[in-house]
């Protein structure tokens, strides 16, 4: 057994007791009230899932493990003459709540690389796909495709105990996340590279391997890095983490959860708003002829927006109140390595102007950028300019989150989801409205 997997397996142990604990003497515990505005407003802050994950301060922001941003990119292991964390050691950290030795990385590093390959129906099913398909959409079924594959289900088939299901929903999880470069990757070669495959090389790492069958070398391997590891977890209540926690407590297995959560993720509201910002951003820069807007040009140019009834995309969030510290890491990235970069220029123009148009118009909750305001202009400024791929990055990122979430699910028994609804009637009676 890898150490990964032994790790995982003695915090499970040591988990399991507080779970049991929580149910059978304080079941009872009231912990929150439900309000009719969180009703029918998409059920916003309801204390209602329980993740250790990770977990999202709406100041602070994102905490993985306990740790913030910052110091996840600090603290994990480093490739040498990297800037960035192995994506491997982040997994590791998210499933077992410790910080990964070297030796401990490698050891994934190891693992994912045998079970990379894709099986070659994979690609047969991609290259099947009509023109013009969103890359998600290809992506969504390419993970959907090997759900033959699940070594949960022929086990269950079989008669598993239930104390058991994390260990098969585990093999399939690192099973699947392996190949999520190459079906990428892939994707990416099949929509804008005339089909042309690279190869991946066994040698490599998750970041570095993805750079290099994307046909980009250094320093794209930091890039990949940088974007998986920010855009892998962000608590329980998100549409694609919830989507895959949802599906998966069927006990569907990890391909049908995880095409699930895909499919939640490529929504505008959520993962797709990355390709809407470049969208955005081109329509203003081929209206502005190539120059640099002044301040003035684009206050103008957001209100036009907003005044044609749409959202500001890369603005705003459910749950964070503040700048996101995933826009953060990305705009120090940038003002690095691309301070001159004329796309960059837009998104720090657009950063000065939009929070306070935002706030005067008087709806956002939050008027600060999330993770999708500045992702874009980076992938643009390494040559990936095919914006409708970007939210397939975003999946391959937060399948490490939502996958381990569903390990996890399985390990500690979580229940099929099930929550209540009721009728406008009802609810017009609780509310009062009606005797
Ligand atoms: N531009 C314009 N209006 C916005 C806005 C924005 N960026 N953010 C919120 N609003 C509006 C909402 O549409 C809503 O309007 P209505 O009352 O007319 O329905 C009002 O402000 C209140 O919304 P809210 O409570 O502040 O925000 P929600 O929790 O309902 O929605 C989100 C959150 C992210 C969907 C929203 O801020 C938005 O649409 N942002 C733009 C799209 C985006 O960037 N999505 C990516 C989020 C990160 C991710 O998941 O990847």
């Amino acid at each position: 057994m890898s150490e990964l997997k032994s790790l995982l397996y003695q915090k499970i142990e040591e988990h399991r007791p507080r779970v049991a604990n929580l149910l059978q003497k304080y079941g009872d515990v009231k912990i929150a009230d439900v309000t009719v505005s969180q009703v029918l407003g998409g059920m916003r802050g309801i204390k209602s899932l329980v993740t250790d994950i990770s977990y999202l301060d709406p100041n602070e922001g994102i905490r993985y493990r306990g740790y913030t941003l910052p110091e996840v990119f600090e603290k994990l292991p480093k490739a040498k003459g990297s800037e960035m964390p192995y994506v491997e050691g982040l997994f590791f950290l998210l499933l077992t709540g410790e910080m990964p030795t070297d030796a401990q990385v490698h050891e994934v590093i190891n693992d994912f690389s045998n079970r990379r390959i894709l099986p070659r129906y994979v690609y047969e099913v991609i290259d099947a796909y009509p023109c013009c398909s969103h890359p998600m959409s290809i992506f969504s079924s390419a993970i959907m495709t090997m759900q033959r594959e699940s070594f949960f289900n022929r086990k269950y088939k079989t008669g598993l105990n239930k104390m058991d299901y994390w260990d098969s929903t585990y093999e399939d999880a690192l099973n699947l996340i392996a190949k999520l470069p190459e079906i990428a990757s892939y994707i990416y070669a099949k929509l804008y590279r005339d089909g042309k495959r690279i190869q991946s090389n066994p040698a490599l790492d998750f970041g570095a391997n993805f750079a290099h069958m994307m046909g980009k070398g250094k320093p794209y391997d930091d890039v990949s890095r940088m974007y998986f590891i920010t855009h892998a977890d962000h608590e329980g209540g998100n549409v694609s983490a919830h989507t895959g926690h949802l599906v998966a407590s069927s006990l569907s297995d990890v391909y049908y959860s995880t095409s699930a959560m895909v499919n939640g993720l490529a929504g505008p509201l959520h993962g797709l708003a990355n390709q809407e910002v470049l969208r955005w951003l081109q329509d203003m820069r081929e209206k502005m002829g190539g120059e640099i807007p002044t301040e003035a040009q684009m206050k103008q140019f957001v209100w036009d927006t907003l005044n044609s009834g749409q959202v500001i995309p890369g603005y705003g969030h459910a749950v964070l109140r503040k700048t996101d510290p995933r826009y953060t890491i990305q705009r120090e990235f940038c003002l690095k390595n691309m301070p001159d970069y004329e796309l960059f220029k837009y998104t720090d123009l657009l950063y000065k102007v939009v929070p306070q148009i935002l706030l005067d118009q008087g709806k956002a909750k939050n008027p600060w950028p999330n993770v999708d305001a500045q992702s874009g202009i980076i992938q643009w400024y390494y040559g990936i300019t095919e914006f409708d791929f970007y939210t397939v990055l975003f999946g391959v990122g937060r399948s490490l989150g939502v996958l381990a979430n569903i390990i996890w699910d399985r390990a500690l028994g979580y229940p099929l989801e099930r929550p209540k609804s009721i009728t406008t009637d009802m609810l017009e009676q609780l509310a009062g409205v009606k005797k």
